[in-house]
């Protein structure tokens, strides 16, 4: 275990945290985020691709039971009984992502790193378990608790959870809807446009309009990249191109 541990840390920097930048790529639910992280990371640029760990969420090892629970289906089954629980899990297993350093090797000749992550410790606290207290599946008191716990985090992490650029991948709540239904998530087949609208409302106060209370400062200076992610951006080689265009512009 201890041996495992060094060698992992001899492949990765230790470095001072203002010489990683961090960006996160946020959007509703099934707008594209996995797959558009995945062009960037073979536009063949030196950058860190961390994918969301959501395989981790439907399949949580409760050490006392054969079968491994699917968190993620139980929020949706009973959302009322485990959105609180939904989003703490989401939330540290984000939270150990974006703490990860990135490999040694990404350094560019100025000592930076880049990476690039699907959501952020922010998209859980002011997309998700906002939208789901006023939905009233958080109460109150959960909602006090998750917020104070959440800003003591993110305050004693300081630096190393703080974005230096979002990519907001935008895209009609309808669009986003289709694609739900064609990729047939089996956790997800109750979800209703509503909800996708609600959700979309969400990244709009928060990304476009502004008008979102955020908690942490620096979170309003950071610079908003808004991509349209209406167009089958998979299928087209020109729209990935103009896409990747603005991601190099925007990060350099
Ligand atoms: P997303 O994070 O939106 O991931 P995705 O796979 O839909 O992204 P894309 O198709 O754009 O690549 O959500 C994954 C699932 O987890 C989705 O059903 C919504 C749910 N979820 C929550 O309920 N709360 C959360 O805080 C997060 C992050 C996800």
């Amino acid at each position: 275990c201890t041996s495992s541990s060094s060698n992992s840390h001899s492949t990765h920097v230790a470095m001072d945290a203002n010489r990683v930048k961090r960006v996160s790529i946020e959007g509703n639910i099934a707008v594209g985020k996995s797959t558009f992280a995945r062009l960037l990371q073979s536009a063949g640029e030196d950058w860190e691709v961390v994918p969301e760990p959501i395989g981790k969420w439907q399949s949580i090892d409760s050490g006392c039971s054969q079968t491994a629970s699917n968190l993620l289906d139980m929020m949706y089954q009973d959302p009322q009984r485990w959105s609180y629980t939904f989003q703490t899990n989401s939330c540290m297993s984000r939270m150990r992502t974006q703490l990860q350093p990135p490999p040694e090797r990404l350094l560019n000749a100025e000592g930076v790193a880049v990476q690039v992550f699907e959501r952020s410790v922010y998209s859980d606290r002011y997309i998700f378990a906002l939208n789901m207290f006023q939905l009233g599946c958080i109460n109150s008191t959960e909602w006090a608790i998750y917020q104070d716990w959440h800003s003591f985090l993110v305050e004693q992490f300081g630096h190393q959870v703080e974005l230096e650029g979002i990519i907001y991948l935008r895209a009609p709540p309808q669009k986003c809807m289709e694609r739900l239904g064609r990729r047939g998530r089996m956790e997800e087949k109750q979800v209703q446009l509503d909800y996708l609208e609600k959700l979309h409302g969400q990244h709009e106060e928060w990304l476009i309009e502004k008008s979102t209370r955020l908690h942490f400062e620096h979170l309003t200076r950071v610079p908003i990249l808004v991509l349209d992610a209406g167009m089958e951006f998979e299928k087209y080689l020109e729209v990935q191109a103009t896409m990747i265009t603005q991601v190099k512009e925007f990060f350099s």
